[in-house]
């Protein structure tokens, strides 16, 4: 296989654009019982609580808020790590409920020369822990700390595993095990929700660092990752920034195009990613109450930055940046007004000085060096540290 096309089989992915159906998207500024919703009074209070519980109730599960007690544990701290630039912290966040708990380990750089509180970066890893080294004798473009650094900000990392391993019959083991109701609820939380949980843990542990500000993190996912990133986003709106890279379907793309990787598909690869009640959709976009450019919405009016590459085609670039473009009403009830193009713009270029923001990266599935140098522009804009 070429170009990152998956296998066709039966339920043969569609690349073509002339082969996408016609689809009519349901209306996020109109609620259920059919009125329209003209501003964010009507937004915050009737459907922004009504759009989270149908993502909750169809796709991603309920997201339990409450817990009995949360710790933290410095388990290691080098004040002069990266030959001195940064301060590294490794914490253990321990969750307590349902007489059990999980442990979180938190990987934080912070840079030694910024002035403290420092906004910050933390990644949901859904790949090798290696990425994510606390003494970077391995170093990777997945997660640039060196780079973060060096532009000023603190990066942070926790890994799936501790939340939810990426696995059908293990996911249960970590999260799930505070809240056992979950898992019999046809709209209980599974692996994606307990990772969108977990950052919303270690949002709970920035309150509390001095050095940190908490009204400066970013959230950052790839792929499987910036599904939950999407969603920690939508559901915890501490978090001031989302970044959702190459998240394809039940990410930043719309299911109804059908475009490259589809629902049937995703429930029958990742069955423990979404509820139970999301395989009525196998093969029926059209009866979801909610489409994708509704979780974009959610995020609203914080800054928000979708990417894809060029040749992940199974994530459907068009298809998220559609995405986006369907969102821009929602972010237009607070004032801000998107500056995305009304077409996709071409490879490499980002498009960044924007609410919304996008980027289409020549190349492969990955986050990249690429991918994060952009993120940095964006967080340096919108935080007006300058270009
Ligand atoms: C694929 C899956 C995608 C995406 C990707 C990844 O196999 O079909 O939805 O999540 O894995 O996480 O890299």
């Amino acid at each position: 296989l070429t170009n990152g096309l998956h296998a066709q089989g039966p339920n043969e992915a569609n690349y073509d654009e002339a082969k996408v159906p016609k689809y009519v998207l349901p209306e996020v500024l109109r609620t259920t019982s059919n009125i329209e919703v003209k501003n964010k009074t009507t937004w915050e209070s009737v459907r922004r609580p009504e759009l989270i519980k149908l993502f909750e109730d169809n796709i991603y599960g309920q997201m339990p808020k409450k817990y009995s007690n949360i710790k933290y544990t410095v388990s290691n701290r080098d004040a002069n790590a990266m030959n001195g630039k940064a301060e590294l912290k490794q914490v253990l966040i321990e969750v307590f409920n349902n007489n059990t708990s999980v442990k979180i380990n938190l990987v934080l750089f912070v840079p030694n020369a910024a002035k403290k509180p420092v906004p910050v970066f933390l990644l949901i890893n859904n790949r090798g822990k290696e990425n994510t080294d606390p003494t970077r004798a391995t170093k990777s473009e997945f997660w640039p700390a060196e780079m973060l650094i060096d532009s000023g900000y603190a990066i942070a990392a926790i890994h799936v595993t501790d939340l939810a391993p990426d696995d059908k019959e293990k996911y249960v083991n970590g999260v799930l095990q505070l809240y056992p109701d979950q898992l019999t609820a046809d709209n209980g939380m599974k692996a994606i929700g307990a990772w969108a949980w977990g950052a919303s843990r270690v949002m709970d542990y920035f309150e509390t660092d001095k050095e940190i500000d908490a009204t400066k993190v970013a959230v950052v996912g790839h792929s499987r990752g910036g599904k939950a990133s999407l969603f920690a986003a939508a559901e915890d709106q501490r978090f001031a920034m989302c970044i959702t890279n190459c998240s394809g379907n039940t990410g930043a793309a719309l299911a109804r195009r059908q475009f490259g990787e589809r629902i049937n598909r995703i429930n029958a690869s990742f069955p423990h990613w979404f509820n139970t009640n999301y395989k009525k959709y196998n093969n029926n976009e059209n009866a979801l109450p909610v489409d994708q450019h509704m979780l974009i919405a959610l995020v609203a009016p914080r800054p928000l930055y979708a990417t894809n590459a060029s040749k992940d085609l199974w994530a459907d670039p068009t298809g998220t940046f559609l995405s986006l473009k369907n969102a821009e009403k929602v972010y237009a009830l607070y004032g801000k007004k998107s500056n995305l193009p009304a077409t996709p713009p071409g490879i490499n270029q980002p498009i960044i000085q924007s609410p919304l923001a996008y980027h289409n990266r020549e190349g492969d599935h990955n986050l990249t060096a690429y991918d994060w140098s952009n993120f940095i522009r964006f967080a340096n804009f919108h935080y007006k540290k300058g270009k």
